[in-house]
Order: structure tokens, then sequence, then C-alpha cells
């Protein structure tokens, strides 16, 4: 498949191009940032959330589907969170629509649902329940993907991504760890899953710990194969800990991250 990537120069954009490219699909870099170095195709230093911008990429390419993974990946006032999550998916949405572009994989988060204690199963069926304005922003996002998907009859897979790192770093995150290679297999069967519709996905790895249903990604062909157990001798606890394991939000349920909606902090 010839993919656009957007955020392609951020920690998971970098895996992803690389990961999609080694896998044998073409890669468009999108991102504020210049290639990095190594990278091997076109790439656009375009803001999505310019959707003039957008439209021009989407002339001057032939895509088959879009992995959007540009955005904040903080907290920020709500004005700043819609932009950076909600307007870009809709620039990219509209250009899709536009050129007959039917496929769009989009970097969601736990945060969407980051409300949920940790009593309660998480699963594809439950309800927003955003812990932040970036949260309330991706929920608003994947409302865009659900619409896009009744309304055009696009394929929108929201992966509502835990925690994208090179190895678990915290005892939350022995639960919630996305590892790079499963990032790689999460969006590569995101892509090509036969006719999905509107679907969300859980973006973790196969750890031990975790409790958010794999299932649904599963349906998609998303086998996640690392888990973050192995690592867990390098994990050291910390004073969150308790804390951090109340609510699928974690860290962005502290006091900390609150601020008021329309002021930046
Ligand atoms: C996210 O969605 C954030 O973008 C990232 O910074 C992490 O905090 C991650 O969630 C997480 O929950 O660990």
């Amino acid at each position: 498949m010839r993919v656009l990537v957007t955020g392609a120069a951020g920690s998971l954009g970098r895996t992803v191009t690389v990961g999609l490219a080694d896998r044998g699909h073409d890669v468009v870099g999108l991102d504020l940032l210049p290639e990095p170095e190594g990278f091997d195709g076109p790439w656009y230093a375009v803001d999505c959330a310019d959707p003039d911008a957008v439209e021009a990429v989407f002339q001057a390419e032939r895509l088959d589907g879009v992995v959007h993974l540009a955005g904040d990946p903080d907290e920020s006032a709500l004005p700043a969170a819609l932009v950076s999550h909600v307007h870009t998916t809709a620039a990219l949405i509209d250009a899709m629509v536009a050129h007959g572009v039917r496929r769009l994989v989009y970097a969601s988060s736990n945060h969407a649902v980051g409300g949920v204690p940790r009593s309660e199963p998480v699963d594809e069926t439950t309800l927003p329940r955003p812990d932040t304005y970036y949260g309330v922003a991706k929920v608003a996002a994947e409302a865009l993907l659900r619409l896009a998907a009744d309304r055009h009859g696009l394929d929108t897979i929201a992966c509502r991504i835990g925690s994208f790192r090179a190895q678990p770093e915290s005892v939350r995150q022995l639960a919630t760890w996305l590892s790079p290679d499963d990032a790689v297999r999460m969006v590569e069967a995101a892509l090509t899953a036969p006719a999905p519709g509107f679907a969300v996905v859980y973006g973790v790895s196969a750890n031990t710990r975790g409790w958010w249903d794999l299932e649904p990604g599963r349906r998609l062909g998303y086998e996640p194969l690392d888990d973050a157990e192995e690592a867990a001798d390098q994990v050291a606890p910390g004073p969150d800990d308790a804390a951090e394991s109340a609510y699928v939000g974690g860290p962005f349920l502290a006091p900390s991250m609150h601020r008021p909606a329309m002021r930046d902090a």
C-alpha cells in the first residue's frame, strides 16, 4: 500500500514508517519537522491542521491509506487540543473523501476512556470517559472517524494506544505498554483488515498485567507478541504506583493535570 503517515518524525512515527517500509509498503511522510535522516520517500513538512496544505499533499500523491499519528501527546488547554487532534483529523478526512482514499488508521489514546476505574472492564463498548482535554479531543476525533465511516463509507480504525515506549518505564506501563514491534503489527493490521468499517482497537502489547480487551484488535488481525513482564525486573516501584493503577489513564488523573479549559496553564 502507499500510505501517508502523519507525525512521521515523532517516536511512534519513526517506528511506524520504518516498520511499514520494511513490510513492503510505500510511505509518504508528513510532519511539522523535516524528514529524519535515512527516511527514503516523499516528505511534506506541513501542518496537517491546515486543510489547504493537506489538500496539496493529496493532489500530489496517489494514496491507499492514511496513518494519522500527528498530535501533541501531552495535556494542553482545550482549544489547542482540539486543533491538534480534531482539526487535523477533519482536514485529513476531507481530503480522503475528496480523493477517494478509504482507509484511516488513527492514533487515539487510552485517555479517551482514561476516567474508567481499574475495577471496570475496558473493551470496544466502553463509553467515552476522557481524563483530560487531551482525552476530550481524542473522543471528538474518534467521533469524526465514526461519522466518516457512516456518512462516506470509509474504513476508520481508532487505535486507543496505551504507553508507546522502547521499554516499559513504570509499574503502570507493565500493563499499558505498546512495544515498537507490536505498534507496527497493529498499524499494518488496521491498514489491511478487510472492510472493518469503524473499529476500536486497544493499542497495547500482550502484557501479562494488561486488562484492556485485545479481542477487537485480534478480529482485525492484530496479534500482539510482546509482553512487558519480560522487563519487569528493570522497573523500579514509584511513589505514584497506587494512584496510577486506580484509573485507565494513570498519571493523567493527577491534580497536576487540572487546568482551565480555555486558558493556557
Ligand atoms: C498517551 O496517549 C500520551 O500521548 C503519552 O504521552 C502517554 O502518556 C500515554 O498516553 C500513556 O497513557 O502512558
